[in-house]
């Protein structure tokens, strides 16, 4: 498969969600704490949306919101400035699968590479499934190819949308 040079940048999508204390703020300091990184540049930020749970039902609302990015870091070094971020926001889980938390930061797609690595798997396999991902997606990058999957646009419209809606700033 055709494959960047080493460093080369590569168009990533991140998508940002949580549903703890204040979740909006923390999805806008991740945005802006990804967009100070010296080898990150910002390329479209979607709305907010207010999306239902996925998994167990007795926990709030999610704030959901995906990023397009260009970057020269390579996947597992973006993974890692992922997760960084993630504490930096004092990530919490309580144990349950499936249950709240304060912020998450998933790698979607990174350019037009399949990934399967132990620590990481692109494109993210919930990603055909998720409308917490596909509309908001379908905002900014209506057009893109997800490898295997076809384009976003007809993606969105084959989720069900489950209620989600666009967050009033
Ligand atoms: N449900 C929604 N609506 N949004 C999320 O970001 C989200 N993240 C998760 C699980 C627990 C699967 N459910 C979610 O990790």
């Amino acid at each position: 498969m055709h494959r960047p040079p080493e460093g080369a940048p590569a168009l990533c999508v991140i998508g940002l969600g949580g549903n703890l204390d204040a979740p909006a703020d923390r999805v806008r300091r991740a945005r802006e704490s990804l967009g100070r990184q010296e080898r990150v540049r910002e390329l479209a930020f979607s709305s907010l949306y207010k999306s239902r749970p996925m998994g167990p039902q007795d926990q709030p609302d999610y704030v959901n919101a995906v990023m397009a990015i260009e970057t020269s870091l390579a996947p597992l070094d973006l993974l890692d400035l992922l997760q960084s971020i993630e504490s930096l926001e004092g990530r919490v889980r309580l144990g349950e699968r499936w249950g709240p938390r304060t912020l998450d930061l998933d790698l979607l797609l990174y350019g037009d590479q399949v990934i399967q690595h132990p620590r990481l798997v692109v494109p993210h396999p919930g990603l055909a499934v998720r409308e917490f991902v596909l509309h908001p997606l379908a905002e900014i990058l209506p057009d893109l190819e997800v490898p295997g999957l076809g384009r976003i646009r007809e993606l969105a419209e084959q989720c069900p949308d489950n209620g989600i809606e666009v967050m009033v700033p």
